[in-house]
């Protein structure tokens, strides 16, 4: 390849990295969440870059935030009624620097290519900081699965499956869960998989039922990982879960099992929610019962008071943060937090926000909290947890071994406290001590870029 040879190396990293946004907002005009992924990791790596101008010379940058490939197509399906649907299906091969693309599928009908390329350049930096070989990737398709019968997501996911299945494989690109995308629908999608291909490739999914070359701790890791950084960062600060209130937005995969493991670790959880609104149960959230609503039974959060008449019920998801805590989790979605809420949090004397969802704190919200102290967690090191574990899933199926439940955790629990330290040093490194989201982003770049400039492409 031709290596640039930038005339603006005498201009500022400050113009350069501006130009490359520039570019970015250009070519793609219309993705905002994109914008806000490509603008978090360049303000973040400013600092950095200055002191390596190879990073500009080689037009790293430029390779970076553009995906290697994104692939859209067709999903046809027929619901219950014999009606057809059509669906749009996307999957963006973002970087396949340091291992093939690796990143989970989201079913929801806010999906589009913005949403797709923001979760896409997100998992590049995030696969990096786990210190595994997994590149990023990302896909999904603009399909709502609320109110679907058993049989219309089985013919979804085949349909899906039936396009996608000529795009993925073991050492290619691996497919797993996000939202919307849980244990039954990679099920599905596996075995549409195994339909199309004629033969048993375990790796070429992760989040597998363990019945078939799943991991034991696959279904938890998200959730226990974003806890076990949570861990990190208090102990940074002296201090424990225990006795601590917490609020956790969302129900879904990655907010239940942040619950649990906050609940295990002697914490106070008083809030949860789901896309309509949430529960306040100030002596603490019952989590057999969120359990049987979502995992069982596809409920709403509200039928929570049935059983809880003592908890209180609020319509409307993003008013859960003014409830007083110590600690904020949100683990539902991208922007559900923004600078109104920060302001509320800060108020009542939060002192740790940990991103369990992806980017789900607006850039005005993140400033607020760097700004006033309130310790800091970004989605690509604290809920890292998720992927790296699928990376051990996909580790086990190379080798055809399957690993306990206990060796799995201890295993994550390690990588967490790795990339704590790995996002703090590299925060030291420039200046910028105690600032995750600097130091997340710097060690996570470095890591592809390296690779990038190594490789020549
Ligand atoms: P689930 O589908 O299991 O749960 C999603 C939860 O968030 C539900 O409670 C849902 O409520 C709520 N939610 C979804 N969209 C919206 C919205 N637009 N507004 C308000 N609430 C919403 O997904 P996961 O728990 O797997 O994912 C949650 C977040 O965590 C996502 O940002 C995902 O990208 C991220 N993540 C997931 C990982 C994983 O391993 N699953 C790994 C790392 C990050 P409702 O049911 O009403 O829609
Ligand atoms: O956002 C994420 O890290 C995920 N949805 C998990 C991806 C994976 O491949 O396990």
């Amino acid at each position: 390849m031709v290596i640039k040879n930038h005339s603006n190396l005498q201009t500022t990293t400050a113009s350069y990295l501006q130009s490359i946004y520039t570019d970015v907002l250009q070519r793609s005009p219309h993705e905002v969440e994109f914008h806000q992924a490509v603008k978090s990791l360049l303000d973040s790596i400013a600092p950095m870059l200055s002191q390596h101008p190879n990073y500009i010379k080689t037009g790293v940058l430029e390779r970076l935030v553009e995906p290697e490939r994104m692939i859209t197509f067709r999903v046809p399906w027929l619901d219950d009624q014999g009606n057809v649907h059509v669906n749009r299906g996307f999957r963006v091969q973002f970087n396949s620097a340091i291992g093939p693309y690796k990143g989970g599928l989201r079913f929801h009908p806010s999906v589009n290519s913005s949403i797709m390329n923001f979760l896409g350049f997100t998992q590049t930096i995030k696969n990096a900081l786990t210190g595994q070989a997994i590149g990023g990737a990302k896909g999904g398709a603009d399909f709502d699965p609320k109110g679907k019968s058993d049989l219309e997501i089985m013919r979804f996911c085949q349909s899906y499956m039936a396009e996608l299945a000529h795009y993925i494989g073991a050492d290619l690109d691996i497919p797993a869960g996000d939202i919307g995308v849980g244990a039954r629908e990679i099920g599905y999608l596996f075995g549409q998989y195994r339909r199309v291909h004629r033969q048993f490739e375990a790796g070429v999914f992760t989040g597998k039922g363990v019945d078939f070359g799943g991991s034991h701790g696959r279904t938890e890791a998200t959730g226990y990982g974003t806890i076990y950084f949570v861990r990190q960062m208090l102990k940074q600060l002296g201090d424990s879960l225990n006795h601590k209130t917490v609020i956790v937005s969302g129900s879904g995969n990655v907010s239940i099992f942040a619950i649990e493991k906050a609940i295990e670790l002697g914490a106070n959880v008083v809030a949860c929610s789901d896309s309509d609104g949430y529960i306040y149960d100030k002596n603490g959230l019952h989590l057999p019962t969120i359990k049987r609503l979502k995992l069982d039974e596809d409920q709403r959060i509200c039928e929570y008071l049935t059983d809880h008449p003592e908890a209180i019920y609020v319509e409307g998801c993003d008013r859960i943060w003014g409830i007083p805590c110590d600690i904020a989790l949100p683990c539902a979605t991208q922007n559900e937090l923004d600078e109104y809420a920060a302001e509320q949090l800060i108020d009542n004397g939060v002192t740790i926000v940990a991103e369990g969802a992806n980017m789900p704190c607006t850039q005005e919200a993140i400033n607020l909290f760097l700004d006033k102290g309130v310790s800091f967690g970004p989605a690509q090191a604290a809920n890292a947890g998720g992927v790296a574990v699928s990376a051990l899933e996909m580790a086990q199926n190379s080798a055809r071994v399957a690993w306990s439940f206990e060796q799995v955790d201890q295993m994550l629990q390690k990588i967490m406290k790795t990339i704590y330290e790995n996002s703090m040093r590299a925060a030291k490194d420039y200046d910028l001590d105690g600032n995750l989201v600097a130091g997340a982003n710097i060690a996570g770049f470095k890591r592809v870029a390296d690779a990038m400039v190594a490789q020549g492409i």
